[in-house]
Formats: structure tokens, C-alpha cells, sequence
């Protein structure tokens, strides 16, 4: 229940007033963010916490799977970063587009895949999103127009373009959003799909997540400026910078990049400033970086701030998180379940799923292909 309101609180329709004599610093609660904190509802706001914290929790678990030897391959864990895929997710409609890299547990989880088949696919089991054929880099969630995570730093870049370009071909009112990291920026096919998606105006929000490395190589030694949002000028793209560490923030600033590809302008690029908890992968001895750099970027942990920051406004009640916690602790003990208890595929099967359906058949409008005039020709 929201507290008792005083003579210097305003209440919004969610219950969101702020507590009397606690400082924003700990939640860097003023500024961006908080035009989200009061308009949006109670249990859209209570809906971030749990996306992130299940987010946290299934990568913990599954790094958990990983040291019991029952997930092959690379496992990159997105702890730390988990509001930037909420916050920007969340700024999507189901007829938006995503495209993604490798760390890519957590936006699968933000829009909306199911845990379980999640699991099952790390596990390279028959049930998992891609029948197991694609491991953890290579989630997708069809329905939700997720083409998927991607291996090759960068590769998946043009593909967001394609995207846009058939969007627009298509006169849709949707975006594609494609989310890459730092390091991505200073490979080639960065700049040739951010120029065309230029020249063409295409409805694509470039989300680069700058956690300040690419593997264990420091932003300084491999790109010429220290602002990735920079190399969006060079092809005219309007862009802004975000603190990555905030869920609402991120929210607000997809929602302006949204809007204003879906008036026409063309691309935006966003940078959300953020930092990766754990190493690069499983793999990764994190000989790079000083442990007091991680102690300090964990000072600010997007998911302890949020929390805060919602107790703070009076949002809501700290049993109201251990509910949530208690929720999600029980829906990643059933994935886990039901992935240990899936079949692994039959390996006469290899060759099947090497080629998708068509992607026009997804993309028109009514899902029959045939009102994509001239998509076929
Ligand atoms: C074309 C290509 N070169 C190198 C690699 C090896 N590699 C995998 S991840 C990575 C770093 C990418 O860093 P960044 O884009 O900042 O993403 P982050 O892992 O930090 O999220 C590299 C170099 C690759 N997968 N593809
Ligand atoms: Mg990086």
C-alpha cells in the first residue's frame, strides 16, 4: 500500500510519491526516468523488476548448468546489463522488429520467450527455441519478430538494415531494433549499414551497448573516440547517449527513438553506457581489468537501483519484490526441469532446419505472403 501522503508529496494514478528525507543519489533517481516512474502503471513498473530480475537469475543458473557440463559451446552471461534489453524492449510493440548479437539470453527473456524452451536450447535439446540446433548465441522468438542472436561481431547489422528497408517497402508501422555492442562499431559492416539505413531514412534503432569492452581489449586501444554515438554523425544519424544503468531511462529514450522512426526521420542511433558484471564468457579469466573497477560498476547495479528507487517513490512493498523473487526462483527450477527431462535431437535429423520459410511470409501483414505486392518477383 502506498504510505500516507504529506504536505510537500504529489501522488501519481500509480502511487508513486517520494519518500521524505532519502537522497536520489543512491538511485540517481532525478532527471531521465522519471516522467516513466509516474505515468507508467504499478504493474508495469513492478513487470521491469521481474523481467530483470529473472534475467539475473537465469543467467546465474545457467552459468550454474554450464559448471555441471551440461551446456556446451560459449555461454556470454549479460549480468549487469540487464536494463538495457528491458528498458528498450519495453519501448517496442509486437510488430516491431529485433536483431541481436551473441549475449543474448536476456533479450529473448525481455520479449517474452519462455524459460524453459530457453533452457532446453542451451542444454541443444530437441524442445529448445531452435529445436537445439543453436545453442545460447542463436535464441529467437518468432511470434515476436526476434530474428535472433548473432556470432559474427557486427554481421548482424545489415540484416537490421534489410529489415528496415522491407518495413518501409512495405509502408509498416514498425521498427527493427538492432542491439550490438561496443567493439562492434569498429568493423566495417557497422558503417555500411548505418550509411545505407541513412541514405534510404530506414526505421532502424541502432542500440549500441557500450559496456567498455570487446572480449578483454579496453574501448581505448580500438576505437578512435571514446563516444560510440559519435560515429552516428558521421552518417547524419540522429543519436543520444543513455545511462544504461537505468530502466526507465533506457525506456524514455527508445520510446523518443521510436517515434521518431516511426514519423519517417529515418534511423537513431542510442548508446547506453553500462558494464558487463562477469567476464566476456564462461571462458574468460578477467585478467584485463582491476576487480576494483567491477566492484565500483557493481556500486550501481541496475537492478538494486531500480528496486530503490521503486521503495523509494513508494511504489511498492519490499514483500512485494520477494514475491516476485519467489516467483521467479520456482519458474527457472521448472525450466530447469524441463530441459534436464527433453530428449536431445535425433541425429538423422542433422540436415533438417538448415533453411528458414521465406521471410516475406512473415513479414506481410496478414501473414500470407501474397498482399506483399512485388516481394515475391
Ligand atoms: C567478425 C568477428 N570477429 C571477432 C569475433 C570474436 N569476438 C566475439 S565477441 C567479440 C567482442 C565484441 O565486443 P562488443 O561488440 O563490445 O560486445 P560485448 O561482447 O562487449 O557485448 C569478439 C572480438 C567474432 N565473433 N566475430
Ligand atoms: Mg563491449
Amino acid at each position: 500500500m502506498p504510505r500516507a501522503k504529506t504536505t510537500s508529496e504529489t501522488t501519481t494514478s500509480n502511487g508513486a510519491s517520494r519518500r521524505r528525507g532519502r537522497s536520489s543519489a543512491a538511485t540517481g533517481a532525478e532527471g531521465a526516468g522519471l516522467d516513466a516512474l509516474h505515468s507508467l502503471q504499478k504493474e508495469e513498473l513492478l513487470s521491469l523488476y521481474r523481467q530483470m530480475h529473472l534475467i539475473r537469475r537465469f543467467e546465474e543458473r545457467s552459468a550454474e548448468q554450464y559448471a555441471y557440463g551440461k551446456i556446451g559451446g560459449f555461454l556470454h552471461l549479460y549480468i549487469g546489463e540487464e536494463a538495457v534489453a528491458v528498458g528498450a524492449i519495453k519501448a517496442l510493440t509486437p510488430a516491431d522488429h529485433l536483431v541481436t548479437h551473441y549475449r543474448d539470453h536476456g533479450y529473448a527473456l525481455a520479449i517474452g520467450a519462455d524459460p524453459g524452451p530457453m533452457m532446453a536450447e542451451l542444454f541443444g535439446k530437441e524442445t529448445g527455441t531452435t529445436k537445439g540446433r543453436g545453442g545460447s548465441m542463436h535464441l529467437t522468438h518468432v511470434k515476436r519478430h526476434f530474428w535472433g542472436g548473432y556470432a559474427i561481431v557486427s554481421g548482424h547489422l545489415p540484416i537490421a538494415t534489410g529489415i528496415g528497408l522491407a518495413l518501409q517497402y512495405q509502408q509498416q508501422d514498425a521498427v527493427c531494433m538492432c542491439i550490438f555492442g561496443d567493439g562492434a562499431t569498429n568493423a566495417g559492416a557497422f558503417h555500411e549499414a548505418l550509411n545505407m539505413a541513412a541514405i534510404w531514412k530506414l526505421p532502424v534503432i541502432f542500440l549500441c551497448e557500450n559496456n567498455l569492452y570487446a572480449m578483454g581489449t579496453a574501448y581505448q586501444y580500438i576505437s578512435a573516440v571514446p563516444s560510440m554515438a559519435t560515429k552516428a554523425s558521421g552518417y547524419a544519424i540522429k543519436a543520444e547517449t543513455v545511462d544504461g544503468q537505468d530502466v526507465l531511462a533506457v525506456y524514455e529514450a527508445t520510446r523518443r527513438a521510436v517515434e521518431w522512426c516511426k514519423a519517417g526521420n529515418g534511423p537513431y542511433f542510442l548508446e547506453a553506457m553500462t558494464y558487463r558484471f562477469r567476464g566476456h564468457s564462461m571462458a574468460d579469466p578477467e585478467t584485463y581489468r582491476e576487480k576494483d573497477e567491477i566492484e565500483q560498476y557493481r556500486q550501481r547495479d541496475p537492478i538494486e537501483s531500480y528496486k530503490e528507487q521503486l521503495l523509494e517513490y513508494n511504489v511498492a512493498e519490499p514483500g512485494e519484490f520477494d514475491q516476485i523473487d519467489r516467483e521467479v526462483e520456482d519458474q527457472l527450477e521448472a525450466a530447469i526441469f524441463f530441459a534436464d527431462a527433453s530428449p536431445f535431437p535425433d541425429p538423422s535429423t542433422i540436415e533438417e532446419f538448415v533453411y528458414g520459410d521465406p521471410i516475406w511470409e512473415t513479414l506481410s501483414p496478414n501473414g500470407s505472403g501474397k498482399d506483399a505486392e512485388g516481394a515475391r518477383g
